[in-house]
């Protein structure tokens, strides 16, 4: 099956069509597309030679030479320049718009084709997309989390209440389930834990499936990041104990984790001496889960690690008797391979629900202690790349302008200046023709000095909240970067 790639009729930066509120499109009904949010002005230009199909009041619908059926349709009116049968080319204008919101559009005959992508306007691609009918929305889930650790260390304990902490809103970020029964049972979950009168049935049951979640992390309530958590239970992790199909889904979940959050159980830092602690840890924890870093840095050759947080749960029960230098010794013993490495993020984050949790029968007070923080470094990992890929499309923009002042200033202009001036009333009609059938080239590089800024500021954006991220995280003494403690 033929596999395409089209430009996309509209400036600005491509979204699934999952983000879009027409329901025609966000359940795939259109057919497979991409969308550009918060347009307000601009030109729908055509991205292929053909013919226009049908004209309605917002929406057109046109046919490549070849045989692509594209429907494009604006939440406002079009002003278009086109009827039906009418031969276009591509780049043509063949409509205008403003103060519109969303544009959409879908290759409405998808099933004569294999791959369908589209490009941004002298940005990047997207793969155009059959929205899941039962999602609720979200950019593609590529931020994925993945929480390992022994049956038992607090893993749901700590989802739940990082959920509880990050739900409330904590600097200015907050995190929401994008689902809303799952929300609701979140919420009921975390309520137990806070719940003193439950005693012992305030913690979650051992998790027995692995369970995924759907979030999404917003700063001042606008989603920067949605995000996939896998909570795994314990036991698989041991490779004796396991099924095959167990074993394969946590190492696929590990290989293709944003970030990697391993939990050792803070009661194993319990012990008379330093020696006996990192046995215990050995033995519990790094034991089960180096043999699957080993695969991974395998399978990632050539890439990057992932970063690690190393969270120590429960801090409630050892703070006491360990003090941060011995946390750093037992875990650069018990994890000595990933603290050789020399391309590692790795940060040590002491965790606790509350000090006196299990104090009276379980019913203590629950107080919680760094849950945030975690979540901070999946998000300024997250955010790094975010920021990566804006640099990239400001520079072919930058690019694109340039190619346009060269075009300005070589062959066509002053060919065309000579030509006004021996035939003035001729060229004007050409000018007002080309006017409607191609963007000008100063149009053109108008739209790409109009995208610099608006990525620019998206990007600033993103700096910002890149560097409170990275000073709340810096703040912890216990983080180790590129092969070295970070004093
Ligand atoms: N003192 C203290 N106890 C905790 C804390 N967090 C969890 N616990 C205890 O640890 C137990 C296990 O926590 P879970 O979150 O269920 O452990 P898990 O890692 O999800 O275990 P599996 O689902 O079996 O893999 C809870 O039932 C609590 O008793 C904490 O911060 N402090
Ligand atoms: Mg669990």
């Amino acid at each position: 099956m033929r596999n395409i790639i089209l430009t996309a009729p509209v400036e600005g930066r491509l979204v699934s069509l999952r983000e879009v509120n027409d329901a025609d499109f966000s359940s795939g009904r259109r057919g497979r597309g991409a969308a550009v949010k918060n347009c307000q002005s601009g030109k729908i230009i055509s991205p292929f030679n053909g013919h226009v199909l049908k004209v309605f009041g917002n929406a057109i619908s046109i046919v490549s030479n070849n045989g692509i059926k594209l429907f494009i349709q604006a939440d406002c009116a079009l002003n278009t320049f086109v009827v039906e049968n009418l031969e276009i080319e591509n780049h043509q204008v063949i409509a205008t718009f403003d103060n519109c919101c969303d544009v959409m559009f879908a290759v409405t005959n998808q099933s004569e084709f294999g791959n369908i992508e589209f490009e941004e306007i002298g940005g990047s691609s997207i793969k155009a997309d059959t929205p899941d009918k039962n999602s609720k929305g979200g950019k593609s889930l590529d931020t994925k989390l993945t929480i390992l650790g022994e049956t038992g260390s607090g893993k749901t304990c700590y989802l739940l209440g990082m959920y509880y902490e990050m739900s409330a809103g904590r600097d200015g970020y907050s995190i929401i389930a994008t689902d809303r029964d799952e929300s609701r049972l979140l919420v009921t979950r975390f309520k137990n834990l806070k719940d003193a009168s439950l005693g012992r049935a305030r913690f979650p049951e051992p998790t027995d499936a692995a369970q995924k979640y759907k979030f999404e992390l917003q700063h001042a309530f606008n989603t920067i990041l949605p995000f996939e958590w896998i909570d795994y239970p314990g036991g698989w992790l041991d490779a004796s104990k396991s099924a095959g199909s167990e074993l394969d889904e946590v190492e696929n979940s590990i290989y293709n984790s944003s970030a990697l959050f391993i939990c050792i159980d803070g009661e194993n830092l319990i012990a008379d001496n330093t020696q006996d602690k990192i046995d215990r840890v050995r033995e519990k924890c790094s034991r089960h889960i180096s043999p699957y870093l080993g695969r991974l840095a395998n399978n990632n050759r050539g890439k990057k690690f992932p970063p690690v947080a190393l969270i120590i749960t429960k801090f409630d029960l050892c703070n006491r008797e360990t003090d941060e230098d011995e946390i750093r010794l037992i875990l650069e013993k018990c994890f000595s391979p990933l603290f050789e490495r020399d391309d590692t993020f790795i940060v040590i984050i002491p965790v606790s629900l509350g000090s006196e949790l299990q104090d009276d029968e379980y019913r203590g007070t629950f107080k919680p202690i760094n849950l945030h923080l975690p979540i901070y470094m999946g998000i300024w990992f997250a955010l790094r790349d975010y920021m990566r890929d804006y640099e990239k499309q400001i520079q072919n923009e930058r690019e694109n302008i340039y190619k346009r002042s060269n075009e300005e200033n070589t062959f066509s202009e002053p060919v065309r200046k000579l030509g006004k001036a021996l035939f003035p009333f001729a060229f004007d009609v050409f000018d007002a023709v080309q006017a409607i059938r191609k963007p000008s080239t100063s149009d053109l590089k108008q739209i790409s000095e109009d995208k610099i800024k608006r990525l620019q500021d998206e990007l600033n954006a993103m700096k910002k909240s890149y560097e409170r991220l990275e000073r709340e995280l810096y703040s912890i003494n216990l983080t180790y970067i590129n092969g070295r403690w970070r004093k």
